[in-house]
């Protein structure tokens, strides 16, 4: 029912951490609507939005789409949602997203997972996913990590500080990173 108020988790990480993968688990597990912002990006893309050749050139480029689209879409999945929890994977990337969306929403997320994965691990698994997506290419991979970095690790550090940070080792098999995370959803009581 609409009148119960959200519980957001955001699920970070690198390019090709396994936040997508981890996700799909946690979703068989605990029950979650699972908004990948990426996903949102690429179907709003291919749609015939105004933004379309804006999202195109920015993901190609590995750079943020500005937080009032991003946004846009995550608030329309959530408000025709009959979930009322939800991972938010890959947003926000950046403090301008954040600052954007907890005003918007007017809270803080409950808990922030970070997929913490070496570098060369990420450009590993992104140029052997074969997936067909135009961002998974080496000039674009070395952009996006550069992105991250400078970007998204300042929001990851503002969560650490604030105590609901936690960051899971992403490196192992699927399972393995797994039976980390399951142990922060049972702790949660949400
Ligand atoms: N894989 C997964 N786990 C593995 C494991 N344990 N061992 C070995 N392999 C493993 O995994 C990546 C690949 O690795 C897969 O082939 C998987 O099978 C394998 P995945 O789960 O897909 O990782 P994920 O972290 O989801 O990687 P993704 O590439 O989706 O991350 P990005 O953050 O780069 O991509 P996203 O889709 O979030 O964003 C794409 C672009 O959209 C951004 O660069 C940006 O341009 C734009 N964007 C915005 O502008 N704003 C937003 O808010 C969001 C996106
Ligand atoms: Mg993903």
């Amino acid at each position: 029912p609409k009148h119960v108020p959200p519980i957001i988790t955001f699920v970070l990480g690198g390019p090709g951490s396994g936040k997508g993968t981890q996700c799909a688990k946690i979703v068989e597990n605990f029950g979650f609507k699972h908004l990948s912002a990426g996903d949102l990006l690429r179907r709003e893309m291919v749609s015939d939005s105004e933004y379309g050749s804006m999202i195109l050139d920015t993901i190609k480029q590995g750079r943020i789409v500005p937080s009032e689209v991003t946004i846009k879409l995550i608030l329309r999945e959530m408000e025709s949602s009959d979930n009322h929890k939800f991972l938010i994977d890959g947003f926000p990337r950046s403090e301008e997203n954040r600052i954007a969306f907890e005003k918007i929403i007017g809270a803080e997320p409950h808990m922030v997972l970070f997929f913490d994965c070496p570098e060369e691990e990420m450009v590993k698994r992104v140029l052997s996913r074969n997936q067909g997506r135009i961002d998974d290419n080496l000039d674009t991979m070395k952009n996006r990590l550069k992105v991250f970095e400078a970007l998204n690790l300042p929001v990851i550090n503002y969560y650490a500080r604030k105590g609901k940070l936690y960051k899971i080792n992403a490196v192992g098999t699927v399972d393995e990173i797994f039976e980390q995370v399951r142990p922060v959803f049972e702790a949660c009581q949400v």
